[in-house]
């Protein structure tokens, strides 16, 4: 313990706030991080460009290329990021031994050297079904999709990817996320918005008329606004899948990417606590739009932080990440955004939320802006420094060091 840490915790004390209480609460918070940071969205299946109305851009050198690399790079990034976390994968990031195996006949076994990556370092495993960078996604339309035999082969999929989510629930005793989002959209005003909702409920119905066991595996389903080449109209909307979810016993899946502009998760997530048992996340920045930038330590995401301790739901609110930057070093992006997450997560640890609170009902509004702003100044770094350093990984910039070797060592030798 170094004086600076004992300082902090002293000037936290002072205001009522235990800072060895939110080392101890932080250290059980397990982030879900999203593996296609590692390759651009890229996947396994050699499909070719990326689809579905999303984009990575930049060609920093150094991409994983196979399943060996993209858990090198993970472990790499691993090793920086204090805590265990989950791993979430999507099903183009299946291993098939070189051999093409259709997305509606993707099996566990397909996903078997993952479970055995995870079980080694003792990490969880999320999944995704993938909608997208495929050709029977025609014309961007898969679950609500009027072609019956697209249709067919999306539910197929999402049958499969669900077996599978289960089976990682299963094989590593931690409930896996399996996540649903389509790109399903139309670029100009579409003349019936009623028809392709209808079908992605009929979609949903059937695949959810299969029961799996909660213990092994969490639905939820992931809503957006708009996507390159679909600005006009998302068949997932939010509203259709808040009352999807309310009515048919999934979760909801925030992306903060997925809404208008000064629209804030954050200020959705004690509604969305209210009326369900759980909330999951995509934790993303959007800079103008659904860029999917690297998380930083902004004022959203201290909100989203705050919003979630304050409601006293560290378990409830499934935190995963998703962003997608190939203008930087991947590896150093994971490191970036997760240790952000975390940093957000102390921050709002160290709050004195009660006192803030009791201030608030009693309508002393000037002493909840002056003590929020000073506490904006009060040495919460210290306290991330000390638990960067009890979870054994380097503080502050220094993991930057090692991220240098690694890509000296091995990315810069990728052709
Ligand atoms: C797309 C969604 C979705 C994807 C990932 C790759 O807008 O945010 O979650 O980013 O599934
Ligand atoms: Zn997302």
């Amino acid at each position: 313990m170094n004086n600076r840490y004992q300082w902090a915790q002293e000037q936290y004390a002072a205001l009522g706030v235990d800072t060895e209480e939110a080392i101890e609460r932080l250290k059980k918070v397990k982030i879900s991080i999203h593996c296609w940071q590692g390759d651009d969205v890229s996947g396994f299946e050699n499909s070719g460009e990326l689809s579905g109305g999303i984009a990575a851009t930049g060609n920093y050198p150094g991409k994983a290329r196979t399943p060996q690399e993209l858990m090198d790079d993970l472990d790499q990034a691993l090793a920086l990021i204090p805590g265990k976390h989950k791993i979430s994968l999507h099903a183009m990031y299946a291993i098939t031994g070189g051999q093409p195996v259709e997305r509606n006949e993707l099996k566990p076994e397909h996903f078997a050297p993952w479970v055995e990556y995870a079980k080694q370092r003792g990490l969880g495993l999320d999944f995704n079904p993938t909608y997208f960078s495929h050709p029977m996604a025609k014309d961007s339309l898969t679950l609500s999709s009027p072609d019956e035999k697209v249709r067919r082969y999306w539910i197929e999929h999402t049958k499969a990817c669900r077996t599978i989510a289960e089976y990682f629930g299963k094989e590593l005793g931690q409930t896996s996320v399996n996540n649903i989002w389509i790109p399903d959209g139309y670029k100009d005003i579409p003349a019936d918005r009623l028809g392709p909702r209808r079908r992605l409920k009929e979609s949903l119905d059937e695949i959810f008329s299969q029961k799996l066991d909660p213990n092994y595996i969490i639905d939820t389903v992931e809503s957006k606004v708009f996507g390159i080449g679909l600005e006009s109209y998302t068949v997932g909307s939010h509203e259709f899948y808040m009352n999807y979810a309310a009515k048919n016993g999934v979760l909801c899946l925030l992306d903060n990417g997925h809404f208008h502009p000064t629209e804030m998760v954050s200020d959705k997530i004690p509604s969305m606590l209210l009326f369900f048992d759980k909330l999951a996340l995509h934790v993303s920045r959007p800079v103008r739009w659904d860029s999917d930038h690297v998380v930083i330590f902004d004022d959203e995401l201290k909100e989203i932080a705050k919003e979630i301790v304050r409601c006293d739901a560290l378990d409830r609110v499934l935190i995963a990440l998703d962003y997608f930057d190939a203008s930087i070093n991947r590896v150093a992006a994971w490191v970036i955004g997760t240790r952000n997450m975390q940093r957000a997560l102390l921050y709002a640890l160290l709050q004195p939320s009660k006192k803030l609170r009791d201030m608030q009902e009693n309508g002393d509004f000037t002493s909840v802006l002056a003590l929020s702003e000073e506490l904006k100044g009060y040495p919460f770094a210290d306290v991330w420094d000390e638990f960067c350093a009890r979870c054994g990984v380097p503080q502050r910039e220094a993991w930057l060091e090692d991220v240098r070797r690694y890509e000296k060592d091995v990315l810069s030798k990728r052709g």
